[in-house]
């Protein structure tokens, strides 16, 4: 376990600096939009989505060069796009937060305006990110690689998947939501763009369509795993190990899959999902490797 730990946190650092490379420099008469991008990105997530996704493409065997000039500009992408969705899952008019990360959220630090736009300027970025490595790919495989990648990216974080969810999520508030409500909103809103991180790094890997179809429903088993988890934490954590505030759910009157089946059923089904996620792994071959240690990390979390 200590091992992992160190491998976590060694892996974390790493991906932190690929993150650090890609954001813009703060200068110029529009300044303000780029501190507020920064300082929306660089406050101590955990760096899930580009960790999974470089582990995937390193699980399948992705090479060396193949990872600078491609998955690292996808890595920094999926966290901007990760981040936009919390600058703007935190405004007034959607959960109403102040902190998340123990930090203020980018609405408190910078209003609301500035929120708004420092959102729209990551999806933007993101997406800038992305092109520049599809123009970049140095073969016309790597370039077809990378143009599906950036296909899958896009559907995944889009109205097909995270807004999608976030859509039936806000809309559905103070309502009680049927099992499978609450499963479409998990699968899209939180499960989609883990999605997004493994089978993007699997597809720039070269992986075969038969593997990324495997991975994609590891994802979607893991993804699920990690939202009741959120669920859990959200129900038995504290404000400071979260470091946003706990019982929100309650609170913003959400259903969810702790308040549907209760904590103990909750756990039990996110061991059951997570156990299933990594058998499709040691189908794959993958079992021993890290990404299923990330697997476990996924649901054994403390915030
Ligand atoms: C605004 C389009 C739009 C979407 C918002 C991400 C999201 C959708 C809402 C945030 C609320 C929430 C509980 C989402 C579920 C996904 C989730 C658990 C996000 C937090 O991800 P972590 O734990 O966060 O990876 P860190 O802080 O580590 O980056």
């Amino acid at each position: 376990m200590t091992d992992f730990k160190d491998r976590l946190s060694a892996a974390q650092k790493e991906v932190n600096e690929v993150i650090e490379a890609f954001l813009p420099k703060e200068e110029g008469k529009a300044r303000l939009i780029f501190e507020a991008m920064n300082y929306s990105v660089r406050n101590g997530g955990k760096r899930l989505r580009p960790l999974l996704m470089r582990e995937s493409f390193r699980a399948f065997g992705g090479d060396k060069l193949t990872e600078k000039l491609l998955t690292e500009p996808f890595m920094a992408a999926i966290e901007m796009i990760h981040s936009y969705s919390l600058v703007h899952d935190d405004l007034p008019e959607m959960d109403n937060d102040m902190y998340r990360r123990g930090k203020l959220t980018t609405h408190a630090a910078y209003g609301q305006d500035i929120a708004v736009l420092a959102g729209d300027a990551l999806l933007n970025y993101a997406y800038e990110t992305i092109i520049s490595a599809c123009v970049s790919a140095d073969t016309a495989e790597k370039r077809l690689a990378a143009v599906r990648a950036a296909e899958i990216i896009s559907v995944k974080a889009g109205v097909y998947g995270m807004v999608g969810g976030q859509t039936v999520d806000v809309s559905k508030t103070g309502q009680r939501l049927d099992d499978s409500e609450l499963e479409f909103i998990y699968e899209l809103k939180t499960g989609a763009l883990l999605e997004a991180a493994l089978t993007v790094g699997a597809v720039l890997a070269g992986a075969t369509d038969e593997k990324v179809a495997k991975i994609e429903t590891a994802s979607k088993r893991i993804g699920m795993a990690f939202q009741i988890k959120d669920d859990i934490l959200d129900e038995t954590s504290t404000d400071e190990i979260l470091g946003k505030p706990v019982h929100s759910d309650a609170e913003n009157n959400k259903t969810t899959y702790v308040t549907l089946h209760g904590i103990e059923t909750a756990a039990k089904e996110a061991d059951r999902l997570a156990a299933e996620a990594k058998m499709i792994l040691d189908e794959l071959g993958l079992c021993g490797d890290f990404l299923s240690g990330l697997f476990n990390y996924l649901v054994e979390r403390q915030h």
